[in-house]
């Protein structure tokens, strides 16, 4: 059985729906940085970083990185369709995801992190720079990406692009700046075979 580490609203919802997609079951532990409690003790002994999701795969083998744990679902799984034969440009999106949106909403969450001594006004200026880069990074990823996501059949770019535009007003102003985009984010998460998933992660 495989273990997923995650919490509600988080990354972990991209792969909480990959496994759906390629029909894995998968024991659920709630675990995050900001929960302590049992979970998150079973999460650091297998990712240091203690950050989520986090999969341990049914031999025992841990995979970190959203990117890198829908690439190995798609590996494992060819059937389905987490990942599509031509590689080149899901890959290529996945890595941008995760090196520049989800990092970028990494410091976002915690300018302290990335700031010696860091006051709250400074930490105020390091979230309004980057939230405004993370924005710019989602109007090239629609310009780059968006002709290679498939929302009626949604894969493991769909999944993370769905998600992590979900934080720091990137949907509002893809809303505003890539309507088509944005559209098309709208109905990755509401594919019949997921959705749930969503609702849950995000209720209305
Ligand atoms: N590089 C990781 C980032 C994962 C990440 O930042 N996850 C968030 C939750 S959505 C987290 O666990 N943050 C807590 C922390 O960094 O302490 C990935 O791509 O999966």
């Amino acid at each position: 059985m495989f273990t997923l580490y995650g919490a509600k609203g988080s990354g972990a919802a991209s792969i909480e729906a990959a496994l759906r997609i390629a029909d894995v079951p998968f024991r659920w532990v709630e675990a995050a940085s900001w929960e302590p409690g049992p979970g998150l003790e079973e999460l650091k002994r297998v990712n240091p970083l203690a950050q989520i999701p986090t999969l341990v795969l049914d031999d025992g083998t841990v995979t970190t990185e959203s990117a890198a744990i829908l690439i190995t679902l798609g590996l494992r799984y060819p059937k389905s369709g987490l990942l599509p034969a031509d590689l080149a440009q899901a890959i290529r999106g996945l890595v941008f995801i995760a090196a520049n949106c989800y990092a970028a909403i990494g410091i976002i969450d915690y300018p302290e992190r990335f700031c010696a001594d860091c006051d709250k006004k400074t930490g105020e200026r390091i979230r309004e720079a980057t939230r405004a880069r993370l924005h710019r990074y989602w109007e090239m990823f629609a310009d780059q990406f968006g002709a290679h996501m498939k929302p009626d059949k949604p894969g493991a770019l769909d999944l993370l692009a769905a998600i992590v535009s979900r934080w720091s007003g990137a949907r509002a102003h893809l809303k505003e700046h890539r309507p088509a985009f944005h559209a098309m984010l709208e109905e990755i998460e509401a594919h019949p075979r997921i959705a749930d998933i969503f609702k849950r992660h995000w209720p209305k």
